[in-house]
């Protein structure tokens, strides 16, 4: 059974990885206005891995003995200023990601929860994957400048993910 603190931290966490999806599919759909299909293409990938995470979360807390409460989602930006702001709005939200998910295990440590722990260490993995990811982009963006052949080229190869759904695999 869950102790009443890591319960609410999970509730907590499925919310803001569902915040996640949508601030994502919003990347998505001004990628789509800007004309660039294979970006639009990347962060839907990135809704989907998010909504996969959360749903990860939800059957943990349920396999806990927990109960989900679903939360009102806040309002995500629609807008931003070009490709390069996309992504390091990207990179600053997975950062603080990150930070949740640490919370979390420190939590988990604190409450000797050691379940718990054990499957928070696949969080704490895909984060360094996560931000690995967007700072990768972020640097080619800086390399290839953000008008032209490049980006051209670069939006092509964006057009490329899939989503493979990595939590199935850890189960
Ligand atoms: Fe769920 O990893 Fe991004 O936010």
């Amino acid at each position: 059974m869950l102790k009443e603190k890591m319960l609410n931290a999970l509730n907590e966490q499925i919310n803001a990885e569902q915040y996640s999806a949508l601030l994502y599919m919003s990347m998505s759909a001004y990628f789509h206005e800007k004309g660039l299909p294979g970006f639009a293409n990347w962060m839907y990938v990135q809704c989907q891995e998010e909504l996969s995470h959360a749903n990860k979360f939800f059957k943990y807390v349920v396999d806990r003995g927990g109960r989900v409460e679903m939360k009102a989602i806040k309002q995500m930006p629609n807008t931003w200023d070009g490709l390069i702001d996309v992504y390091e709005a990207t990179l600053e939200h997975e950062q603080m990601v990150t930070g949740l998910i640490n919370n979390l295990m420190d939590i988990a440590i604190s409450e000797s929860d050691h379940a718990a722990q054990s499957f928070l260490r696949w969080y704490v993995d895909e984060q360094v994957e996560e931000e690995a990811n967007v700072q990768e982009i972020l640097d080619t963006l800086k390399l290839v400048g953000v008008q032209g052949n490049g980006i051209f080229m670069l939006d092509r190869e964006m057009r490329q993910r899939i989503f493979v759904d990595d939590t199935q695999a850890a189960e």
